[in-house]
């Protein structure tokens, strides 16, 4: 059985001196991962803007100006040649992303198809298409699909301040329609909204407190968008960003912390301090959805510097 953690305990980790968390941190990671080697994702953006949904952070919202450009569902071809190119280039998921408040069913079906042809290339796949029916969860699973991507984004408390067009329940309600199909979940969220050190540990206790804690969880850093609300958020406390990778690693010792969105504006210094934290995942090539990445050679060069291997394929 997994252990329950409370907010009392899961407080008093992050509160503990750096140096002591980051021990902690490096003490669960060594037992459970490689702590030399990153699993490596690439992302794909297969149906791009003019979604319904109002989050406040996302470029993608058609309730915000930020001057991107609409892009219809990508064809088949488009998307095999773009993860052969993910695969050449080394990554081992590939993930695509579309800004739809839930697919329809029929969209579903071209989804599926995508995700049984990344498949037979050896890649992991992953999707985010967010809220699913019980029936499109188990229609991703038969196509062959690994990961789901869904994610709560912040605690419970600060989530209506962040998107009013859903609520957190309809969050929980398609990760529990993820689980029960059997595809492994992918939850996470982001950091820098304006949420405070309290709602970035009650997101991850949430996490951590599930049957089934997620095996993958991706901490965003808020990409602030022009055009949308949150523009000028001030950035987050980097040595606050640090503590929430290890309180994440230490909650949820199997899964693959992800440094997700954000890596652009950190420095090598602080990716290496996330490293050092427990993340054992990135996003790699060039752009995320539709923001910039840092370009492959930075990061293999960041990667080298410091003497972390690419992981080979995780489930
Ligand atoms: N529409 C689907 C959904 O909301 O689940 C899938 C795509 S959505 C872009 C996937 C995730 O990207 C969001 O849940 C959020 O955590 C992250 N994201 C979006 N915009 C971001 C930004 N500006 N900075 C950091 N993370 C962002
Ligand atoms: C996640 O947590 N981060 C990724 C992935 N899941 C789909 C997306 C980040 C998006 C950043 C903004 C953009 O590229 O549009
Ligand atoms: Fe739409 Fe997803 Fe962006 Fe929200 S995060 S506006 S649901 S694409």
């Amino acid at each position: 059985m997994t252990e329950l953690w409370d907010f009392a305990k899961a407080q008093a980790i992050f509160s503990q001196t750096l140096p002591d968390l980051i021990y902690q941190a490096q003490t669960v990671h060594r037992v459970n991962f490689n702590p030399n080697a990153v699993q490596i994702s690439t992302l794909l953006s297969i149906k791009t803007g003019g979604c319904p949904e109002n989050c406040s952070y996302c470029p993608q919202s058609a309730h915000y100006k930020t001057g991107l450009k609409k892009e219809p569902l990508m064809k088949l071809d488009e998307v095999i040649a773009a993860a052969k190119r993910a695969k050449a280039a080394g990554s081992t998921r590939f993930c695509l992303g579309a800004a739809w408040r839930a697919p329809r069913d029929e969209d579903l079906e071209l989804v599926c198809d995508m995700v049984s042809e990344v498949k037979k290339l050896g890649l992991e796949t992953c999707v985010t298409l967010g809220l699913l029916k019980e029936k499109q969860a188990q229609r991703l699973k038969t196509a062959g699909l690994d990961f789901y991507n869904h994610n709560i984004d912040t605690s419970e408390e600060y989530y209506e301040k962040i998107i009013s067009t859903r609520t957190f329940s309809d969050r929980l309600e398609t990760l529990a329609y993820v689980e029960a199909a059997g595809l492994e979940v992918c939850c996470g969220g982001i950091l820098g909204m304006g949420e405070t050190n309290d709602d970035r540990i009650k997101m991850l206790l949430l996490l951590a407190n599930r049957a089934e804690p997620p095996r993958s969880v991706p901490i965003n850093k808020l990409i602030r968008i022009p055009g949308t609300p949150l523009e000028n958020q001030s950035e987050v406390d980097p040595f606050d960003f640090v503590r929430t990778i290890a309180l994440a690693r230490i909650l949820m010792p199997k899964a693959y912390i992800r440094l997700s969105a954000g890596r652009e504006d950190m420095s090598d210094e602080l990716q290496a301090f996330c490293f050092l934290a427990g993340a054992n995942s990135i996003f790699y090539g060039e752009k995320l959805l539709t923001a910039d990445n840092p370009i492959p050679e930075k990061d293999n060069l960041l990667l080298q510097r410091i003497g972390l291997e690419k992981m080979a394929l995780s489930v």
